[in-house]
């Protein structure tokens, strides 16, 4: 019941930076039925200083999973960087959606089908998992990231016009068709390409779809500086909202038939 639809050709994408000690379990825990089902799983590891990229290819071996491919960025580009680099190789190999599935096991494998059920519905262009729609709190988010979140999403919402619980959880699936309309090579390569991207859905006038999903904090390791991550994203709505003015053009939002093209 939960696995992806069979006529989508699907890709899970792991972004991997010094993930060693968990990739395996984020690859242990994706469903039988969605290994099986997606035409590939591909970790990029972002020139992890430990042992992630051996442990993938070892995994890859040991448990024959002729599916799973890893990427090695020879530096590294970033959380944004090395998405950019999963996304443009998603596209080139003619996916029609990408699935974002955190290295680190913060968020749950089991949920993959759940995720792309409104791809099957085609009543989506992205889907955004949320920990805001569950019990944050109960997973273990500490309660300065849960307020920052609040906060943060509360400005979102009212400058973006959208009413989403979150915008911050990094478990997302896109439609390559959607990725190929918006320039997303030009967001950010630190971690506000999270919003930045969003933005241009929004700006591409691109159907975005939330879904709730379970909170987990555990023995992965942080090196999100939340207050650097906070400013960041004021900064991007501040940048949004001089752009929709006219007063400032940004060509990471100038996005061909998007909203300020008058197209739909
Ligand atoms: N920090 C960081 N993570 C990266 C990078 N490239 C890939 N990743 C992976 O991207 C995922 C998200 O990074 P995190 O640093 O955990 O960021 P986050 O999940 O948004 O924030 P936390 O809630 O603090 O964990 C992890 O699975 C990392 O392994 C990178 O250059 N830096
Ligand atoms: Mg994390």
């Amino acid at each position: 019941m939960n696995s992806p639809p069979a006529h989508l050709r699907i890709a899970i994408y792991i972004p991997a930076y010094n993930a060693g000690r968990t990739l395996p379990l984020v690859l242990d825990r994706i469903p039988e039925d969605v290994k099986n089902r997606v035409e590939e799983i591909f970790i990029v590891d972002n020139a992890s200083h430990d042992n992630t990229y051996l442990i993938a290819v070892g995994y890859k071996h040991e448990k024959g999973v002729h599916n799973l491919n890893i990427i090695r960025n020879e530096r590294n580009l970033g959380y944004g960087g090395s998405q950019k680099v999963a996304y443009r190789y998603a596209i080139d190999q003619g996916y029609d959606a990408v699935v974002m599935l955190h290295g680190d096991a913060q968020y749950a494998p089991e949920k993959i089908g759940y995720l792309l059920e409104p791809f099957d519905k085609g009543e989506a262009d992205m889907v955004f998992g949320s920990r805001m729609a569950g019990l944050p709190l109960k997973g273990g988010m500490p309660l300065h990231r849960y307020l920052g979140n609040r906060f943060l999403t509360v400005v979102e919402n009212f400058v973006l016009d959208w009413n989403l619980s979150e915008y911050h959880s990094g478990f997302r699936v896109f439609s390559c068709a959607a990725l190929r309309k918006i320039p997303f090579h030009l967001c950010s390569d630190d971690y506000h390409f999270d919003t930045e991207i969003l933005v241009q859905f929004k700006l591409r006038g691109l159907r975005v779809v939330e879904r709730p999903i379970p909170t987990h904090y555990g023995i992965e390791r942080s090196y999100v500086n939340v207050w650097r991550y906070g400013l960041d994203i004021l900064y991007v709505m501040g940048e949004y909202l001089l752009h929709q003015k006219g007063l400032r053009r940004l060509a990471k939002f100038d996005i061909p038939g998007g909203a300020r093209d008058g197209a739909s």
